[in-house]
């Protein structure tokens, strides 16, 4: 009797029994398989899953699988990134604690998880907020402190007015908050920083290691950590006797500086203005940018600035050029103050016109005379040094070099490097966070909690109502404290800290989540570094940065002894809808739990990887569930009707070699992430497998068990290559339809034979307007003139030919 397809009662039938079973435990000790870590980035629990999930664990999954049934003990855990601003905010808009909120949702994506039949190891899942979690996160932190990497000092912040919080530079969108969409404004604020920049070398040489990384991602890494090569040179300011040293990437264009200009947040900027008589309009500027609705990229083009009134002495020649104050000028890089060299820097130049500056030559491009007057801009590249003393005629690139050794003997400067890399800004001002554990004590200074007194527990009775500063600074219960040194009255910090600092470790604590300790050294060992990490292309910068930073400072520390923490790389597209992302306010929302309880989690899973390579986005107008839907019942519909005994299969007929073939070409997508392939070569078997089941008819009842036979063989390799794919409709054809003892995970990839596999011969498809007339088998070497001889010789093709026109 054949039973219909019916997902919504076997997919919980197996969830049930997998877990029963402990199926997809990893196993740490007494296990001689070779293990893989299997890491997908674990969700933020803002509401349930959204399609986005759906798509990237169904890769993760599919990855995992394939991995068990090569072999390997998997490990494949879940967690919840669950501290954040979005809890906080929706908790003020609804007026609920942000830990309910919190917590209700990630319920809510637990259960759809599981609806999802997902292969979590679910004895190790935590959330970052849990204080048996962030108790750790605050151990990190003092590690950091210990060692001289934490540290606190005054910056200028983006500071969103509406949410009360610092940005970072990224979720600043042309000069606004990208949550609320209030122009931000720049705000002094003394922060705790990780020393991200001391890594800043090895983050770049270590990216040598990573030889299986998207090199998209290398290249935005790359980019952000920016190393330049060049050379530090001291000026002197005429009036005041002050020594400045710039920046410069090009000193073999020293002979042409024509002015200097400081960053407005330069620290001498304010006694300059006084000595030059300046002061009003260095103000005036400085207050126009604090109000500024800018954003990093426009504060670069900005040709706005203020003469100083004094004048900076050029060591190289001893000429006096004026001094401004710019805000293209980033106090965040190199020194905070440069050289203008308008003949050869474009912004300089830009600077000079609008200013009505000297443009001077000192590099020739050979052959051509630049005219200083004529230029419309600079002129960037290496030529040969000229105006410039005792260097005329020396060629670039040479000249940097020479320049730089000949400042060094001088005393006048040094080779230099510099770094776009900023220390990373870790306080926030903000409640729902792992607070920092630090007491502020008026004798003793700061003070680090001592370790066993941590978790600092985040109180819960908070009056979020206020807007203002950060609740904990009004909580006079958390905030009033002993010093831990000398026991006298002390404050409590009550900043939190960023929510990258629970992700920088996560993946170190899945491989053992004791209440010891954030991980263990055996945990850590055995099954880092993670072999294959998944994830959105929004993560390729700050989070897998901060992951990488963490990861050598606990190295460098002796609790890990690896340097990189993700060995393998994959960035998976998105889900869009009708080419746009998807968005409540558009309305084009597609929620997966609904779509799971119509199609069933196999369907939607197998709907996700067939749309399309798993880099590209996955337009959801444009992809069926219906149709994966249709072969997955077809192939239950076929597993139920070979189902039963039948003699091994034997000779090589069409189905067997083409059933090999398969197996051999899938593994090798399943090798390359080539789900979309696999699925369409999968449902070719099994479409071959269904017309040899309906024609196959044999003669005699011999023949017709051997048919049989081909077919089960033929679909037995579906359901276990499938297995990674749609996991539960596997399982079942497997043990109850083929009534194998054990899961299908456990029954190991297939292999195939090579005999079988070896591509001898090719279905040849002969239309004939539009229709099929006839297959042959032809050898696979066969050209087209042969094919087309076969085809015009088939007796079942001559009779629809009538007037034959070859095309040569
Ligand atoms: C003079 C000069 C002449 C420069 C020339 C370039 C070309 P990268 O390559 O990105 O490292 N610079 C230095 N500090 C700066 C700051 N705080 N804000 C804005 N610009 C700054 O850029 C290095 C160059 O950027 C430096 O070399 C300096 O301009 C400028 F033909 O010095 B250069
Ligand atoms: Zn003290």
């Amino acid at each position: 009797m054949t039973r219909t397809y019916d997902p919504g009662t076997i997919e919980p039938r197996w969830q049930a029994a997998w877990e029963r079973e402990g199926l997809f435990q990893a196993a740490d000790e007494g296990d001689p398989r070779p293990r893989f870590y299997n890491l997908q980035m674990f969700p933020y629990p803002s509401g349930d899953l959204h399609m986005g999930h759906a798509e990237a664990f169904a890769i993760s999954e599919a990855i995992g699988h394939y991995q068990r049934l090569q072999g390997k003990n998997v490990l494949n855990p879940i967690g919840w990134d669950a501290f954040g601003l979005p809890a906080e905010n929706a908790a003020i808009k609804r007026g609920v604690h942000p830990k309910e909120w919190t917590y209700a949702n990630i319920d809510h994506q637990r259960s759809t998880f599981r609806r999802y039949g997902c292969a979590f190891d679910w004895r190790r899942q935590f959330n970052t907020c849990d204080p048996e979690y962030y108790r750790w996160t605050q151990w990190l932190f003092l590690q950091l402190f210990h060692k001289g990497l934490a540290i606190r000092k005054a910056a200028a912040v983006n500071w969103c007015p509406k949410d009360q919080t610092v940005l970072a530079n990224e979720q600043v969108i042309g000069g606004r908050c990208e949550r609320c969409d209030t122009p931000v404004v720049r705000r002094d604020l003394t922060q705790w920083f990780f020393k991200i920049t001391d890594y800043a070398d090895r983050l770049l040489a270590d990216m040598e290691q990573l030889t299986e990384w998207p090199e998209r991602v290398l290249t935005q890494q790359r980019n952000w950590i920016g190393r330049s090569e060049g050379a530090e040179v001291d000026f002197e300011v005429a009036e005041s006797g002050d020594r400045v040293t710039v920046f410069t990437t090009r000193p073999d264009t020293l002979w042409g500086v024509t002015f200097f200009v400081f960053a407005p947040e330069h620290p001498l900027v304010g006694k300059l203005a006084a000595a030059g008589g300046s002061s009003d309009a260095v103000r005036d500027l400085q207050d126009r940018m604090q109000r500024a609705q800018a954003g990093p990229k426009d504060q670069a083009e900005s040709k706005e600035g203020v003469a100083l009134g004094v004048h900076a002495v050029n060591p190289v020649n001893g000429e006096k050029v004026p001094c401004f104050v710019a805000p293209y000028v980033l106090m965040e890089y190199g020194t905070g103050a440069v050289m203008g060299v308008p003949g050869h820097d474009q912004r300089d130049f830009d600077f000079a016109r609008e200013h009505g500056l000297e443009v001077r030559i000192v590099i020739s491009p050979g052959g051509v005379e630049l005219d200083p007057d004529a230029m419309t801009e600079a002129w960037p590249h290496q030529g040969v040094m000229v105006n410039s003393g005792p260097f005329d005629g020396t060629p670039s690139p040479d000249s940097i070099g020479r320049v730089t050794s000949w400042l060094e003997a001088e005393g006048k400067g040094r080779a230099a490097v510099s770094y776009r890399l900023r220390d990373w800004l870790i306080s926030r001002q903000r409640y729902w966070g792992a607070p920092i554990p630090i007491v502020h004590c008026p004798s003793c200074g700061e003070v680090a909690v001592p370790e066993d007194e941590l978790p600092v527990l985040l109180p819960d009775d908070v009056d979020l109502s206020l807007h203002g500063e950060s609740p904990l600074v009004r909580h006079q219960g958390f905030v009033r404290t002993a010093c831990p040194s000398c026991g006298g009255e002390a404050r409590r910090e009550t900043d939190t800290m960023d929510t990258f600092v629970d992700s920088s470790w996560y993946f170190l604590r899945f491989s053992d989540v004791t209440p010891d300790a954030a991980f263990s050294r055996e945990g850590v060992d055995r099954w880092l570094p993670v072999d294959q990490y998944t994830g959105g292309v929004e993560h390729a910068i700050l989070h897998l940065l901060y992951s990488r930073f963490v990861t050598k400072v606990l190295f460098d520390l002796g609790h890990v002894g690896f340097t990189e923490p993700f060995t393998r790389l994959l960035n998976q597209g998105m889900v869009i809808n009708e080419g746009a992302a998807l968005s409540k306010s558009r309305g084009n929302v597609v929620e997966p739990l609904p779509m799971i309880e119509r199609f069933g989690a196999d369907t939607i899973r197998v709907t996700m990887l067939f749309a399309g390579p798993v880099e590209d986005d996955v337009d959801w107008a444009t992809v069926s569930p219906e149709g994966v839907h249709r072969w997955l019942r077809k192939l239950w519909r076929l597993a139920n009707g070979a189902a039963g005994s039948a003699p091994r299969p034997r000779g090589d007929g069409a189905l067997r070699r083409l059933t090999h073939r398969t197996i051999r070409a899938v593994t090798q997508d399943f090798e390359r992430f080539k789900f979309n392939v696999a699925v369409s070569k999968l449902m070719t078997l099994t479409t071959e497998a269904g017309r040899a089941l309906e024609t196959g008819r044999g003669d005699g009842p011999d023949a017709r068990e051997a048919v049989v036979a081909d077919v089960r063989e033929a679909l037995e390799a579906v359901v276990r290559t499938v297995s990674p794919l749609a996991p539960h409709i596997a399982e079942e054809l497997w043990r109850e339809t083929f009534g194998h003892a054990e899961s299908v995970f456990r029954a190991g990839w297939p292999a195939f034979d090579p005999d079988l596999a070896h591509e001898e011969k090719v279905t040849l498809v002969v239309q004939v307007d539009g229709r099929v007339r006839d297959r042959l088998e032809v050898p696979a070497s066969a050209d087209e003139d042969a094919c087309r001889a076969l085809a015009l010789g088939s007796p079942k093709v001559a009779p629809f030919l009538v007037n034959v026109v070859t095309t040569a």
